[in-house]
């Protein structure tokens, strides 16, 4: 009960916790994984076009007063040559994670070395390509949070239970979908079964 009232009150708070910024609004269908995740543990965020090479100036106001507008932690995301996650961390002292968005031309590996590969001394938390990448980040941030909003820290808890409890309610895959599968049919032949 008083777990949910902290969440509602976070959820009815105007000021932002987390600036969710991507390079190009073509980034958004990875990036509203992490909005949607956020706002399902009721945590405040905003979400920005912020673009490293397209708007530098508009990146480096950005990363240079979000701390003074109360965020507290950045969700970055890019793709191809993806600067936007370095360059804010190198502006403000706030945790910055860092989505490596899927390239068309090279899968993301592009993203996710640009955006891994920070020299010393200027840290970019950097989570997997694409939407998995996205939806941790949000977790990640809202176990940052939980170190200061007890309110987070049991939306987090209660996210996890929900999730294992989804598990085990589906152990058998096969047994919900009513078809056999490739495997099953296999084994009742008795063929072997090959490793994946
Ligand atoms: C990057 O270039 C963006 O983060 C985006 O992933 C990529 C392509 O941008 P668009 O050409 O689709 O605007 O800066």
């Amino acid at each position: 009960m008083a777990q949910e009232h902290s969440r509602e009150k976070l959820r009815s708070s105007s000021h932002a916790l987390v600036g969710i910024i991507m390079g190009s609004t073509s980034d958004w269908e990875t990036l509203e994984h992490a909005a949607n995740t956020l706002r399902d543990l009721g945590i405040p965020c905003e979400t920005r076009v912020v673009s490293a090479h397209r708007t530098p100036d508009l990146l480096f106001e950005y990363a240079a007063t979000a701390e003074q507008r109360g965020i507290e932690v950045i969700i970055a995301g890019a793709g191809g040559a993806a600067h936007l996650p370095g360059m804010t961390a190198s502006k403000t002292v706030l945790p910055v994670l860092g989505v490596p968005v899927e390239s068309k031309a090279l899968k993301g590996l592009d993203s996710l070395l640009s955006i891994a590969q920070m020299p010393g001394g200027i840290p970019v938390g950097t989570l997997a390509i694409g939407k998995a990448g996205a939806i941790n980040a949000a977790l990640l941030a809202a176990a940052i949070l939980g170190t200061k909003y007890p309110g987070i820290r049991e939306s987090l808890r209660e996210f996890r239970r929900e999730q294992t409890q989804r598990v085990l309610a589906t152990p058998d895959p096969a047994a919900t979908d009513g078809a056999p599968k490739a495997g099953a049919a296999s084994l009742r032949r008795g063929k072997k079964r090959t490793r994946a």
